[in-house]
């Protein structure tokens, strides 16, 4: 399960009715207000994957308390519940039980079609606390790299509907990336639509 240092894949961690639940919340966040939305990178292209905050808002590259590309109002708060399956989750794959992980920040990404994520580095956090990543429906490939070379080479993970991955450690700061969704791997029991991938990240944000 470990993928390098401070790098821990848990296939299947989550079970069906969890899931389920944490699908059906993304999809109440995503209908909250302005709704989710495909982030604007500085040059002007518009990100494939549509993006939900909570507890701060992410705009390529800052975080606001408020929705500064929608209407501007506040963001949705992070649930309890939601950081405490973070801070869970961070002690199972660490296997680390009293290890102390408050997220306050939740990311929700919705991958249709071709949707991907270019490489990049997540570097907006001011802590150096892991990040928590939660996979929902469709099957993709996750690309991960070093913190110093932007063009690989790369390590190669499938990941599938239920799996966690955290990332800490010397790879907090990794180059990372989603190439593309992999046909096949349907979950249509999870509730997430046809073709669709929904990835969760909690991260501490580091931010008053
Ligand atoms: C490695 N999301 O939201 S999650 C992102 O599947 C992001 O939607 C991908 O990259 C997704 O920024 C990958 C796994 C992940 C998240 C944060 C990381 C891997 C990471 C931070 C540092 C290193
Ligand atoms: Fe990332």
């Amino acid at each position: 399960r470990t993928l390098a240092p401070g790098v821990v894949h848990v296939p299947d961690y989550l079970d069906v009715p969890a899931q389920r639940r944490l699908v059906e919340a993304a999809q109440a966040w995503a209908r909250e207000g302005p709704g989710a939305r495909h982030a604007t990178l500085p040059g002007g292209a518009r990100m494939s994957v549509e993006t939900v905050c909570l507890g701060w808002h992410w705009i390529p590259y800052r975080y606001s308390r408020t929705r500064d590309d929608q209407d501007g109002s506040p963001v949705q708060p992070l649930p309890a519940w939601l950081a405490d399956l973070g801070a869970r989750a961070v002690a199972d794959a660490y296997d680390a039980p009293d290890v102390v992980y408050r997220p306050d920040v939740a990311l929700i990404n919705s991958y249709r079609g071709d949707a991907r994520l270019g490489v990049h580095q997540d570097r907006e956090e001011r802590a150096p606390d892991p990040v928590v990543s939660l996979s929902l429906g469709a099957a993709c490939v996750f690309r991960i790299g070093s913190p110093h070379h932007r063009r690989g080479p790369w390590h190669d993970v499938e990941l599938l509907s239920g799996d966690l991955i955290v990332f800490g450690g010397e790879h907090r700061l990794a180059y990372h990336g989603v190439p593309k969704l992999l046909p096949g791997h349907d979950v249509p029991h999870v509730g997430t639509a046809p073709g669709e991938r929904i990835n969760i990240t909690l991260r501490v944000s580091g931010l008053a």
